[in-house]
């Protein structure tokens, strides 16, 4: 996410390091370069005249902090500063007490609306505990309609079977009664979309918004991050023509620039609310200004991580593991549950930018794919061995390691490499249960801090130097 801004950030704040302390000539040239890097992000420009102003400003009135360095200290002002641009906090979704919440999706065509309507609803009944309603309102494409229920049938929600032949406008006041009827808390409205911002698109969603005036409805745009400051326009155009109360950036997986998140609320005084992150429906993350400059510096984004860990790790599993590691036990079935785990996650490299000082490191390190495919080899041999052999690898004599190389369309070698890197790290685990029993227990549930990370080859527990860019892993799992 952003990375180029990241890149130029660390490029900018070099030129401060090593300074006894920040004086309007020695961050001249940082805040050009700061500038720069913004501007290229297409940032819109009134925004960076106001950000790099108030960096100046917090920068030279800063108070010298003893013990802080000055480039630490920049790095903090222009943090703070990223936060407050794009809002500082998150603002979370107006919901209704004890009765129904309507939320428009709205936004131009392609732009993710349909997807991010499935998301919504899934995080919502998953994290908000709430009874949701999926309306398909797009009668420009009909397919619209097809294309929300798969994805509503896909994730067990309920749907609206609209009849798309009706006025969106009635299509959302006859969701509502059904919604009413049927003990609903929410209602998520996909609508149309079109090429560009037209008089028939915002006629027509004025009038749903209308329809819905009354019951205090979200309004939601949704944009995708890609598009800069085209973004930033329709964000403009459709708030002053229906009133949004949020904009949800999407694509964020896709190399964005930067623009839209950090323009939106300063032009528009819309918040973004929501970052849609991916294809998949657990891809959404609440937008959170001040973890995302921290992202976008490289400090990473351990809360993010951890909300994503408790949501993506079953905690009885991971409670089962600590237990099984407690009593110094770890098999190859606990290892194959770990990566599972870590999947869920999501990769490895966008696991690794949330955690600080992990964003520089996997830059030097270069492509992750090499270690990602080992993991995948792993998996296929651990699925050719037997459950005794899981439980208990000692067992396993030169004709299991036949039957498993040939079982899994690996060499006899490669089956030895993954036994051999097994017993390390058993021994690893067998000295984490120690300090465990120590009383020093770390504290994600199911990862054991780094060292107990599948896949993170290099960045176990015995240290080793980042490999350079496009060096092979060598088959090195530690
Ligand atoms: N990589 C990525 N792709 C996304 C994301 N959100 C949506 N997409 C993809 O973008 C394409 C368009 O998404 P839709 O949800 O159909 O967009 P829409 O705004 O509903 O489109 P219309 O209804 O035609 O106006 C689809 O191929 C989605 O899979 C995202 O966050 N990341
Ligand atoms: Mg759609």
């Amino acid at each position: 996410m952003f990375d180029n801004l990241s890149d130029k950030f660390s490029e900018a704040f070099k030129n401060i390091s090593g300074k006894g302390k920040i004086s309007e000539s020695n961050i001249e040239e940082t805040l050009k370069l700061v500038k720069t890097a913004l501007l290229e992000a297409d940032v819109n420009f009134k925004v960076v005249k106001n950000f790099i102003n108030n960096v100046k400003e917090e920068a030279l009135g800063e108070k010298v902090i003893k013990g802080v360095n000055p480039e630490e200290q920049f790095v903090k002002i222009v943090h703070d500063e990223l936060a407050k641009t794009m809002g500082d906090k998150n603002t979370e979704l107006n919901y209704i007490e004890g009765g129904i919440t309507p939320i428009l999706v709205v936004g131009l065509n392609g732009q993710g609306k349909t997807t991010f309507s499935g998301k919504l609803s899934l995080f919502l009944s998953k994290k908000e505990k709430k009874n949701v309603l999926l309306v398909p309102a797009d009668t420009f494409r009909p397919a619209a309609k097809d294309q929300l229920i798969t994805l509503a049938k896909s994730m067990n929600m309920d749907w609206f079977d609209s009849d798309l032949s009706k006025h969106p406008k009635d299509i959302a006041a006859d969701a509502m009664a059904f919604a009413k009827e049927n003990g609903k808390d929410i209602v998520i409205i996909d609508t149309a979309g079109r090429l560009h911002v037209d008089e028939e698109l915002m006629g027509q969603i004025k009038e749903v918004r209308q329809g819905l005036e009354g019951l205090n409805p979200e309004v939601l745009m949704v944009a995708d991050a890609m598009t800069g400051q085209e973004a930033v326009n329709v964000a403009k155009s459709f708030h002053e023509a229906v009133g949004l109360t949020g904009v949800v950036l999407s694509k964020m997986d896709s190399d964005a620039r930067g623009g839209a998140a950090l323009s939106i609320k300063h032009v528009t005084g819309v918040p973004i609310k929501f970052i849609s992150t991916g294809e998949k429906m657990k891809d959404l993350e609440l937008f959170h200004p001040d973890r995302l400059a921290g992202r976008i510096l490289d400090m990473g984004d351990v809360l993010t991580l951890v909300e994503k860990a408790e949501a993506a790790i079953d905690k009885d599993d991971a409670e089962g593991m600590m237990k099984r590691l407690e009593k110094g036990k770890f098999s190859v079935n606990d290892f194959m549950k770990q990566m599972d785990m870590m999947k869920n996650l999501g990769s490895m490299a966008s696991i690794m930018k949330m955690i600080p000082g992990m964003g520089g490191m996997l830059k030097q390190v270069g492509d992750l794919t090499p270690a990602e495919n080992e993991m995948k080899r792993m998996r296929v041999i651990i699925n050719s061995m037997t459950k005794k052999e899981r439980d208990n690898y000692k067992i396993m004599k030169d004709s299991h390691i036949k039957r498993i190389a040939k079982g899994s369309g690996n060499t006899e070698a490669q089956v030895r490499d993954f036994i051999a890197k097994f017993k390390q790290m058993e021994q690893m685990m067998g000295g984490l249960s120690k300090m465990m029993k120590g009383g020093a227990m770390p504290g994600m549930p199911g990862m054991p801090g780094m060292d107990g990370m599948p896949g993170m080859p290099g960045l176990g527990g015995k240290k080793k130097k980042p490999r350079k860019k496009g060096g092979k892993w060598g088959g090195g799992f530690f």
